[in-house]
């Protein structure tokens, strides 16, 4: 530990306990039992949200279903729906502040990280408004004489959205707007353990004057409420983000009415470093995508694929990096490493790096839990662990916190295959100067996005989503957007013969 660089407890003064509720029909609802939020940085009681349970979700769901049919949203103009969105983007930049605090606490991220988060949301609304008044078809003249066909594009309908934790707000965004955009209502449920950023969301749509009933919020667990949201028979769609395992209860769940599914869920992404890559900049991104969040990202490099040649190097320089990220108190601005969303979490984490290294693996730095200055004990140490190999658990599984795995290739066919030697297949990185090896890798990797020296950049007009057990479907860009699109042909006969 003496090696690390932990910040202590700033004694941050916390604000009052953010009271949730329900907004349903417009209406902010709150009946019944209650559930908390205990920070897992700041050990105490941070928010106190009211418990949706299945009436509360059908409620719910009926005022989106209502509000569809009306035609309030789903058929005004695009452009009128694009200027509500532009409305929800700047009253969201004028509350990153408030957002970002209360999502720190909650899920423990540093509060740089929240505010980036909460602040570079307001971009994928003012994306999603653009695309409002673009939806288009096509159009098809050459059927026969008389004929005309028109491809249309319509609202899929009412739409469940059920989000987890790591990134509420941001994961929100990148589908809300979307879903909106293209004339739907909606029923959000986020994590049981990051609640308020959502209600929050659901305060500004309200400002921004959106008809009530279009966006409706239940708070509360999978079981019963995101499980009758994907059960139920007047949802047309449900959009997830979260674990593998429960993607597939949706999916099954989903089976009965044949909703449309879309799902984002978990990665195990490589970062494949050739002997000629700029290793100053693949260090910087090896770093910083593993420790982001927390490690807690769909899109972390949590294994990195390295050259022989250079593997005892390039991990030198990793962990002397590592040396110097600032981790501890989330609300410290200069904290690059925050807390671990839960204490169970926290020991799923260091239960994977005691397993690789009972098989062989050796621990380059951290490699354990950690108790801050001032703070609780639900932080995990920047870890390094190398020595590892294809078939060990921390290499396959998504461990979902600040460590890093080393795996070594000689061939660029070896670092392909090891790269999809995976279930996953969300997103994957190369670096290299030969731009041949980099499109070569680019083209044969399984994995949603591939980037080439650099990672994790995102831009709302591209696509996000995964292959294999990564997940079905594609967020934001356009293709995200058709996610939440019907089509339909009408085919029409206009010569004067059909009179
Ligand atoms: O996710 P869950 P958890 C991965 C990551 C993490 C693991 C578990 O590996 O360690 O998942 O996290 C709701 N029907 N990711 O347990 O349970 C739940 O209330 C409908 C990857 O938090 O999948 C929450 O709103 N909904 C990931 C949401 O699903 C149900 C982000 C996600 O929770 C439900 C988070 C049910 N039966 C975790 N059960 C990513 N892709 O970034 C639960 N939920």
């Amino acid at each position: 530990m003496k090696d690390l660089t932990v910040q202590p407890s700033i004694g941050f003064e916390l604000p009052e306990v953010f009271q949730g509720k329900h907004l349903i029909a417009g209406e902010w609802v709150s009946e019944g039992d209650t559930f908390d939020r205990i920070s897992p940085s700041h050990g105490v009681v941070v928010s106190r949200s009211a418990k949706g349970d299945e009436a509360m979700t059908e409620r719910a769901i009926a005022a989106a279903r209502e509000t569809f049919d009306s035609g309030a949203w789903s058929r005004i103009s695009g452009k009128e729906r694009a200027a509500a969105l532009l409305k929800v983007a700047d009253l969201i930049e004028a509350n990153v502040d408030r957002i970002a605090v209360q999502e720190s606490l909650e899920s423990g991220k540093p509060i740089s990280q929240a505010r980036g988060e909460v602040g570079g949301a307001a971009d994928l609304w003012r994306y999603a408004a653009s695309l409002a008044r673009t939806t288009h078809g096509d159009s098809h003249n050459t059927l026969g004489e008389d004929m005309l066909g028109v491809v249309v594009k319509d609202p899929i309908g009412v739409v469940s959205i059920i989000t987890p934790w790591n990134f509420p707000f941001w994961i929100l965004s990148q589908k809300l707007p979307f879903a909106l955009a293209a004339g739907c209502t909606v029923v959000v449920k986020p994590s049981e353990m990051t609640p308020s950023s959502t209600v929050m969301m659901g305060e500004l749509l309200v400002e921004a004057g959106l008809p009530a009933g279009v966006c409706n919020i239940v708070l509360g667990y999978g079981q019963p409420v995101g499980s009758v949201m994907s059960t139920h028979k007047d949802v047309d769609m449900v959009t997830f983000t979260g674990s593998t395992a429960v993607g597939k209860l949706i999916t099954e769940a989903s089976a009965g009415t044949l909703k449309k599914v879309a799902l984002e869920l978990g990665g195990k992404n490589p970062q494949v470093i050739f002997p000629d890559a700029d290793l100053d900049n693949a260090t910087d991104a090896v770093t910083f995508g593993v420790y982001f969040n927390v490690g807690q990202c769909c899109n972390s490099s949590s294994r990195i694929i390295v050259h022989e040649d250079i593997a005892e190097d390039f991990v030198a320089r990793v962990v002397a990096l590592s040396r110097k990220v600032k981790f501890g108190d989330p609300m410290d601005p200069e904290t690059q490493v925050g807390a671990i969303v839960t204490a169970e979490h926290n020991a799923k984490i260091d239960g994977y790096v005691q397993k690789a290294v009972q098989a062989g693996a050796r621990v380059e730095i951290g490699g354990a839990t950690l108790a801050v200055d001032g703070l609780g004990e639900q932080f995990y140490q920047p870890t390094v662990v190398s020595g590892v190999t294809a078939d060990m658990a921390i290499a396959r599984e998504e461990v979902f916190g600040p460590v890093l795995t080393v795996l070594t290739f000689r061939t660029l066919d070896e670092a392909i295959a090891l790269t999809n030697d995976s279930d996953y297949g969300l997103s994957a990185g190369v670096w290299s100067d030969d731009i041949h090896t980099c499109l070569e890798f680019a083209r044969r990797a399984d994995a949603g996005t591939v980037w080439t020296n650099t990672w994790m950049d995102g831009y709302p007009e591209l696509a996000f989503g995964g292959m294999k057990q990564s997940g079905q479907g594609r967020e934001i860009g356009r293709y995200g957007f058709e996610e939440f699109l019907e089509v339909k042909s009408l085919v029409m006969r206009v010569g004067r013969d059909s009179r």
